[in-house]
């Protein structure tokens, strides 16, 4: 039983974590690695798998902890070095799971309640988990092979004060007597139940139409001003009179430096296009954005086609008041410097009077309250 559990949430972890990486290298792209802007949907569908695979081992953890929980108290701890060492790596996995899913669970309630800053040190345990696993289960192939082989009878009960011949092989011969109690396969059956529930419960926070039934997430997709969700606000920002100042312009710092009023955006050439907002917190919604083609601009500003070019927020301080768009990211038809959220002017908690919106990027990317492109 547990090498089966053991075997779904291998596979979880695994997406989780190739899911994790490319949600790093979105967040701290590296220079020889420029990012795609496709597919369009691209972060929102690998961020919604990192956290709704990330959710799932939740219960299969549990279950795989307290199927061999006797195995972890036996004393004395240790017979041989090589045995304390393989229990070492076993304290090691434990640990860098149970605060991989903490961290990543407080993560996507917005609650930081640590000194660390959340995204490099998920990211480091995300390694140290890593290879914990695939040192457990380079120790472990022998008795996972073998046990995976074996069937698992119907009617074989779990019995509280399992009998361990050794290490590894829960005695299945005894207690086939009694009816009462939970059998191995009702207990997978049930581990199954939760994490499809928990999925079902929380994956509308990211997939459209479950909204309603997100009863265990901690955002709808559809609350916000204008039906859409909101990270950091306005006054969070202190950005609410800068905003809305008179005297607002976008600067465009190239070989010739525009500077452009509301209006004078308001006068060039107007695109619709839908994208979503995909938050590394989790959630993410689609919605048709208006505005202009961010390449028009560059191109009246003499930019060179393959400059790297930073898009930049009147907001004074916080860790993403601006944001970099590889030359592919920032040519791309679909990048917007948005003023509408579906036909109406932004609210001012978008990003009024002008932000960001590219495809296949962490929300966190899509920088709003701008006020200024240059190149990098
Ligand atoms: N200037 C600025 N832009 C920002 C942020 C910010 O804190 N400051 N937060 C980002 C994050 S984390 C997300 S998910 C999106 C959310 O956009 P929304 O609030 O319009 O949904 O805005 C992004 N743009
Ligand atoms: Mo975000």
């Amino acid at each position: 039983m547990t090498a089966r559990v053991g075997r779904a949430l291998g596979i979880a972890v695994a997406v989780c974590f190739v899911t994790g990486l490319i949600s790093h290298v979105h967040q701290h792209p590296a220079d020889w690695f420029p990012l795609p802007p496709y597919p369009e949907q691209g972060y929102r569908v690998t961020q919604g798998l990192h956290v709704a695979t990330g959710l799932i081992c939740i219960p299969l953890v549990l279950v795989k902890l307290f199927s061999v929980y006797p195995l972890l108290l036996r004393w004395p701890p240790a017979r041989s070095p090589l045995h304390a060492l393989e229990r070492l790596s076993i304290a090691v996995l434990v640990s860098s799971v149970l605060f991989q899913l903490i961290t990543g669970v407080l993560n996507i309630a917005q609650w930081y309640p640590w000194p660390f800053f959340f995204t490099t040190t998920h990211y480091a345990i995300g390694w140290v988990l890593i290879g914990s696993v695939l040192l457990h289960l380079a120790i472990k192939a022998p008795v996972i092979v073998g046990a995976l082989r074996e069937r698992l009878d119907d009617d074989t009960e779990l019995d509280d004060d399992a009998h361990l011949d050794d290490d590894t092989h829960l005695d299945t011969d005894r207690d086939r007597d009694g009816d009462e109690g939970l059998s191995r396969r009702g207990l997978l059956t049930g581990t199954a139940g939760a994490a499809t529930a928990l999925t079902l419960l929380t994956v509308g926070e990211t997939v459209p139409g479950l909204g309603p039934i997100a009863l265990l997430s901690p955002r709808r997709p559809d609350i916000g001003p204008q039906n859409f969700p909101v990270t950091k606000t306005a006054a969070g920002a202190r950005v609410r009179e800068a905003a809305r100042a008179a005297d607002w312009a976008l600067t465009v710092a190239g070989p010739t430096t525009l500077s452009l009023t509301l209006d004078d955006l308001q006068g060039l050439t107007q695109h619709e296009i839908e994208l979503p907002i995909a938050c590394v917190e989790g959630w993410s919604a689609s919605a048709v954005w208006g505005g202009l083609r961010l390449s028009d601009l560059l191109e009246r500003a003499g930019i060179d086609p393959g400059a790297t070019v930073r898009a930049v927020s009147l907001e004074k301080g916080g860790l993403y008041r601006t944001s970099t768009l590889s030359p592919a990211q920032a040519w791309h038809p679909h990048t917007l410097l948005a003023m509408r959220l579906r036909g109406e002017s932004l609210a001012i908690d978008h990003g009024y009077p002008l932000r960001l919106i590219s495809p296949n990027r962490p929300g966190v990317l899509q920088t709003k309250w701008l006020d200024r492109v240059e190149v990098v």
